[in-house]
């Protein structure tokens, strides 16, 4: 009988430990991008609702390691929808930033190249996928878009955004 009690417990720490580490990224993880997410304030801007959307930008992603189109403008205020269209074999992902704040992404992603990260100005996109950002760019200012998997961003898969003031 005593056997019998020990292997549940012993499941359910087994259970536990490979839990953990899930449930730290699982809030965000379920949110879709136009869902009510929490609405941060970045310095390229925050959130935007499908009600709102200005227009879409449609970009393609390739195992050339490039955006197409790589260069944008958007006036500020301006919410866009972008659709990205994963033409590759490989993931890529379109990841809406600084240069500072995705130079140190990129940094991180080299470092824990299996490291979880869902955030409303990212997109992870599977080969022959599509996938979909809503982002207001309420802020004026350079930005830069670019794929965080790693080798992918140090190839140069890269784009910039320039947010012109009203
Ligand atoms: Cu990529």
């Amino acid at each position: 009988m005593k056997q019998t009690h020990a292997l549940p417990i012993a499941l359910l720490w087994v259970g536990l430990l490979l839990s953990g580490p899930a449930l730290a990224h699982n809030d965000k993880h379920t949110a879709q991008p136009s869902a009510a997410v929490i609405k941060e304030q970045k310095p390229w801007g925050i959130a935007g609702d499908r009600e709102q959307i200005s227009r879409t930008i449609e970009i393609s992603m390739s195992d050339q390691m490039r955006f197409t189109p790589d260069q944008l403008e958007i006036k500020q205020d301006e919410t866009i929808r972008f659709v990205l269209r994963n033409e590759g074999k490989l993931l890529h992902e379109f990841v809406l930033g600084t240069r500072k704040e995705l130079d140190a992404h990129a940094a991180m992603m080299v470092k824990f190249p299996t490291m979880q990260h869902d955030e409303p100005y990212m997109a992870h996109v599977a080969p022959g996928k599509r996938g979909e950002i809503i982002w207001t760019f309420n802020r004026a200012g350079d930005f830069e878009f670019a794929c965080l998997i790693a080798g992918h961003y140090q190839a140069g898969m890269v784009g910039q955004i320039r947010v012109l003031a009203e």
